[in-house]
């Protein structure tokens, strides 16, 4: 080729390659917000259903068409829990009708036994981005309210909380609890401190995060079951699942949110022993499974949808390979009945307990993964686990659970967590980047958005 030929061959080349790159990203732009739209148009099917058949009740039974309470009298999980889906999808007269029912019918004045864990990450974490996106102060008196009676779980001999407090009386009951309801209530108790100027909110939940992480064994794992007033572990099974995942997410985002040292170094000491322990090699495939917490030797191979969790939490920390690695894994256990199961055993890939909750875990740790690499791999897998959810889980009346992920038999059952969490999770993934700054909030284990503005 004559030398003043080859310069403009290689323009050419170059200009072609960037117009098919900007072509392919124009497309998947153009996929994306087609997905974002839909999930938004199933989202509103469950939130209509439940505003049809349960409101002002806790949850909707998607099957029967019936409300249902947890305690017999409603806290209104379902709007507080939906409140911010509601308003980052732009859905703006149901946020408000939401946000009404909430500030003129929600009372904690009730002679009721609650779950702590439950109630901390639903409704103070709920009312607390429902007030930092709304601005409307009613929301935070809630809050506050809520939280003072509260406070009478920390009341042990260890600073370990009680499972269950009375809202009225503020008895406590069930002195056998577990890392993930000591450790996960920081990001909602420190909030409110730093809110209302009020510290002993931030004390109490650090220190059970701290009595939980001081009471680790020499290998350096929790164990999965603690009595708060001997402080003796119950149970020394070690994973990352259900009773312990979330105490090792609020290590870190506690750091994050509010600057706090301690955490920062408790994860750092946490982090390393559970690669070395939980994690395992099979077939190429990274797996987390369970060991003893003093010997460190491997209990059980069973993995599930909870455990999903945790490669959004470590992209979030920044180990991207783990956490890419994880997150095939996870999908592998998704694809293997286009429906994930509560427990497998990743050994033989066979089903230990069939149910599907619709749990958000797989979809939160596919959001973080998109958001860090960009990489439309996270997305396609998105859309596939969203094409099998909205086949074998939506129903004439909302989102039903699965009784067995093999038969896709639906059950009568919709927690909050999926308009607080899947829904949102899922149309995060696709709406464009600019719906929420992610730089600026950290979310709690429910998915409510907290901000630093303090
Ligand atoms: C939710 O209530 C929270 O995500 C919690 O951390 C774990 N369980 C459910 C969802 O699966």
């Amino acid at each position: 080729m004559p030398d003043r030929i080859a310069p403009i061959a290689f323009l050419l080349i170059a200009f072609a390659a960037l117009a098919i790159h900007g072509c392919t990203k124009s497309r998947e732009k153009e996929q994306a917000r087609q997905v974002a739209t839909r999930v938004r148009t199933e989202f509103l099917h469950a939130w209509n259903n439940y505003e049809r058949y349960a409101w002002g009740h806790d949850a909707l039974r998607p099957l029967s068409k019936t409300p249902r309470d947890w305690y017999g009298q409603s806290l209104l999980m379902t709007p507080v829990d939906a409140l911010d889906t509601l308003i980052l999808m732009h859905l703006g007269a149901e946020a408000e009708k939401a946000r009404s029912l909430i500030v003129s019918d929600l009372s904690f004045d009730r002679d009721l036994y609650v779950k702590n864990f439950e109630v901390t990450m639903r409704l103070l974490g709920g009312l607390l981005s429902g007030y930092q996106l709304t601005g409307d102060e009613r929301l935070l008196s809630l809050a506050e309210d809520l939280g003072n009676r509260l406070l009478p779980v920390f009341d042990s001999p260890t600073g370990l909380p009680y499972v269950y407090v009375n809202l009225r009386t503020g008895q406590t009951r069930g002195p056998v609890t577990n890392p993930a309801e000591t450790g996960t209530l920081l990001l909602e108790f420190g909030t409110l401190s730093k809110l209302t100027g009020k510290p002993v909110f931030y004390e109490n939940a650090k220190r059970a995060l701290v009595e939980t992480f001081r009471r680790r064994s020499p290998l350096g794992l929790v164990g999965e079951s603690i009595n708060v007033e001997t402080g003796e572990w119950t149970s020394t099974d070690s994973h990352i699942g259900g009773g312990i995942d979330s105490y090792y997410e609020y290590l870190w985002k506690c750091w994050l949110l509010f600057g706090d040292k301690d955490c920062h170094d408790m994860w750092e000491a946490s982090i390393p022993t559970v690669n070395k322990y939980l994690a395992e090699e099979i077939r190429g495939e990274l797996w987390y499974g369970h060991a003893d917490m003093h010997t460190g030797k491997r209990t059980k191979t069973e993995y599930g949808a909870l455990d999903a969790f945790f490669p959004g939490l470590l992209a979030l920390s920044g180990d991207l390979e783990h956490a890419r690695r994880q997150q095939a894994s996870s999908f592998k256990m998704w694809n293997l009945h286009d429906i994930e199961p509560e427990t497998l055993d990743y050994k033989t890939m066979r089903v230990v307990s069939g149910t599907y909750h619709l749990r958000p875990e797989i979809v939160e740790s596919t959001y973080y993964l998109y958001h860090f690499t960009r990489d439309p791999e996270y997305r396609r897998m998105g859309e596939k686990m969203f094409d099998d959810f909205v086949k074998y889980c939506r129903s004439e009346a909302g989102y039903a659970a699965l009784a067995d992920v093999t038969t896709k038999q639906q059950l009568d059952e919709m927690e909050s967590f999926v308009l607080a969490e899947t829904f949102k999770y899922f149309y995060l993934l696709f709406a464009p980047p600019e719906t929420l700054q992610f730089d600026k909030v950290i979310f709690n284990t429910e998915a409510h958005p907290l901000k630093r503005t303090w």
